[in-house]
C-alpha cells in the first residue's frame, strides 16, 4: 500500500514526534527541580536573572511632589478621572508579587508591588466601546502604548511601593505602572496621564525601533 507520498508524511510526523519528545524531556528535567529547570520555565528567551533592580530611563528623573501629583484618565471614557495623591491612596490597595523582564535582557524575580489595580481605575473611568488603545504619559515626557485589553488585566498595577517601601524617585515615584506580561519599557515610571484612544499611538521607544507589543515570551524586542 505504501507509495512515495507516504515518505514525506512519515518524515514530517517523525519530526513532530522528536520535537514533542524533546519537550517531554525538558518537562521531565523540570520535575527534578534543578535550578536550571526552574529557569527553563521562568526566564523568557534571551533573558538573565539579576538580583538587584537596575534603573533605566531617559536620564530625567522628575521629582514629583506628592501635593502636585495628579493621575488623569482621559479620552474615550464615560467619566474623566483626575486623582490627587490622597484620592489615589483612598482606592482599594492590593499587593502583588511578579517577575519583571527588561528588553535589555535582565529579569528580576519576585518583585513585590503595592498599588491600585488597573481594573479599579477602569471601573471608575468606564472606557467607551470605541476605546481600544491606551497611551501613557509621564512627568519626564516619556510615552508608551498598549492595547486596552492589555491594561484590563488582573496583574496590572499602578504601584506606589516596592517590597513594602515607597517607590524611590529613580524607580518612578510617586506612581508607576506595572505590566508584568510585557517588557518593562511598557511600564511607565512617574505616570500622570492615561489616554483612552480609538487608534494606536506608538510611544517613545515604539517609534524608535522597538516592538509595538513587547511580549517577552515571544521575544518581541524590535519591530
Ligand atoms: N517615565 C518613564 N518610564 C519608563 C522609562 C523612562 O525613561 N521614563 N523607561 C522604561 C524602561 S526602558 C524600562 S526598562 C523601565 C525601567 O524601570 P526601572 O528603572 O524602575 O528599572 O522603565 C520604563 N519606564
Ligand atoms: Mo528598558
Amino acid at each position: 500500500m505504501a507509495d512515495e507520498d507516504d515518505i514525506p508524511v512519515t518524515g514530517a510526523v517523525r519530526e513532530k514526534l522528536v520535537a514533542r519528545k524533546e519537550d517531554w524531556a525538558r518537562e521531565g528535567r523540570l520535575l527534578t527541580g534543578t535550578p536550571d529547570a526552574q529557569h527553563a520555565v521562568r526566564l523568557p528567551p534571551g533573558q538573565t536573572e539579576v538580583k538587584h533592580w537596575p534603573v533605566l530611563d531617559l536620564g530625567i528623573q522628575p521629582d514629583v511632589a506628592k501635593d502636585k501629583f495628579r493621575l488623569r484618565l482621559e479620552g474615550q471614557v464615560e467619566q474623566r478621572v483626575a486623582l490627587d495623591w490622597t484620592q489615589f491612596n483612598a482606592l482599594e490597595q492590593v499587593d502583588q508579587v511578579c517577575d519583571i523582564h527588561c528588553v535589555t535582557q535582565w529579569s528580576l524575580y519576585d518583585a513585590h508591588f503595592t498599588g491600585v489595580r488597573a481594573k479599579t481605575l477602569l471601573a471608575m473611568a468606564r472606557p467607551r466601546p470605541a476605546a481600544r488603545f491606551i497611551s501613557f504619559t509621564s512627568y519626564d515626557g516619556y510615552t508608551t502604548n498598549i492595547p486596552l485589553a492589555a491594561f484590563d488585566d488582573d496583574d496590572v498595577l499602578l504601584a506606589h511601593a516596592w517590597n513594602g517601601e515607597p517607590l524611590t524617585r529613580e524607580h518612578g515615584a510617586p506612581v508607576r505602572v506595572i505590566l508584568p506580561k510585557l517588557y518593562f519599557w511598557k511600564s511607565p515610571k512617574w505616570v500622570t496621564r492615561i489616554d483612552f484612544l480609538t487608534e494606536d499611538r506608538p510611544g517613545f521607544w515604539e517609534v524608535r525601533g522597538y516592538h509595538n507589543n513587547g511580549d517577552p515570551w515571544l521575544e518581541e524586542r524590535y519591530g
